[in-house]
């Protein structure tokens, strides 16, 4: 069974370090809420990408800021709270100038949080597959909200990776090193190069030239045929999967009901998606049953007797758990 919220912020922040140091590609997988992150983590990956997109997505925004901060916050506390593994959450633009950010880099050490990556574009921002040429932050702006974000930070452990658009937004080579190297300059402890070529032409011309100066994170959603090797090769520290698990699961979830639509039964549906056990695994529901027999069934259990029934009573009822606290008493029972 997993251990569910228990590895401490300092204890994840040492990991996520680790895995920035280490000199195979670490593949990070994308969870937007925390089912997802206890699939990634039971999986076994090392790391969770608690997408900015794929948090949107799943609460049926866009990835333009239309969720508020401290409603992504809560999510992530969700996914941390479920997880063990360290979560490196993408703090856009950081939600505002350089006193927005620190203040999110205290409250994503409170809430267990690892790391934060933060992008060099302007809030609200544009998700970066959406149109082209999108503005970019000041450098001087976004070094001081880099350096604010380092300050800020509660533990030594907590890493801030700086996210460049440069390839994205069309600016260049030259710009995106430029940038990147002043970032590293200012206190990040890893660099985001981002692109939405179709090779990885663009980011191992990056790593090569970058020369393992610090860690280097790429998301390969548009280079998807790249392998590890080549990221082992070039010298990539980290591989965010950006939004496979959201992806996957709209697949699955379209075909799904299409089928029961148009069945109009959901027996050919049944083999095809995942058992209620899986589902009371993954939650830990026999934590919680354990749990009752510790704390709540001793309050239920009848009183005995204080005089011998009469012959013709009827038994004392055991009073009922309410429909809402009622689970099953012995292990969970359901397909
Ligand atoms: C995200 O997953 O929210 C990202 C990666 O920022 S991308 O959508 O590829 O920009
Ligand atoms: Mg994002």
């Amino acid at each position: 069974m997993l251990a569910i919220g228990t590895t401490t912020a300092a204890e994840r922040q040492a990991r996520f370090r680790a895995l920035l140091a280490s000199s195979e590609p670490e593949y990070l997988m994308e969870a937007h809420n925390a089912l997802a992150g206890r699939i990634v983590e039971e999986t076994g990956f090392p790391a969770i990408w608690a997408s900015g997109f794929g948090i949107a997505s799943s609460l049926g925004l866009r990835d333009s800021n239309e969720a508020s901060w401290t409603q992504v916050l809560d999510i992530v506390e969700f996914i941390t709270d479920a997880t063990s593994i360290p979560v490196l959450f993408d703090g856009d633009t950081g939600f505002g100038n350089f006193n927005n950010f620190r203040r999110l880099v205290r409250k994503l050490g409170q809430r267990q949080v690892a790391a934060v990556s933060v992008e060099d574009k302007l809030f609200p921002k544009t998700n970066s597959f959406v149109g082209e040429c999108q503005p970019l932050a000041d450098v001087a702006e976004f070094c001081g909200k880099l350096r604010a974000g380092k300050d800020a930070q509660s533990s030594d452990g907590f890493c801030i990776v700086a996210r460049t658009e440069a390839l994205i937004s069309g600016r260049g080579m030259n710009e995106a090193l430029d940038r990147a190297a002043a970032y590293h300059e200012a206190g990040a402890d890893a660099v985001f190069v981002h692109s939405k070529a179709t090779t990885a032409h663009e980011v191992l011309e990056f790593a090569a030239r970058w020369d393992r100066r610090a860690p280097l994170v790429v998301a390969p959603t548009t280079y998807h045929g790249t392998t590890c090797a080549q990221f082992r090769e070039a010298g990539i520290s980290m591989v965010i999967c950006a939004n496979h698990n959201l992806r996957a699961s709209v697949r699955a979830m379209q075909d799904v009901s299409a089928r029961i639509f148009r069945e109009r039964g959901v027996a050919g549906a049944e083999p095809d998606i995942a058992s209620m056990r899986d589902i009371f695994r993954l939650v830990n529901q026999d934590e919680l049953t354990h749990a009752e027999a510790e704390y709540l069934l001793p309050v239920l259990a009848p009183e005995p007797p204080l005089a011998p029934a009469p012959a013709a009573a009827a038994p004392r009822p055991v009073p009922e758990l309410s429909r809402e606290g009622a689970t099953p008493r012995a292990g969970v029972a359901a397909r």
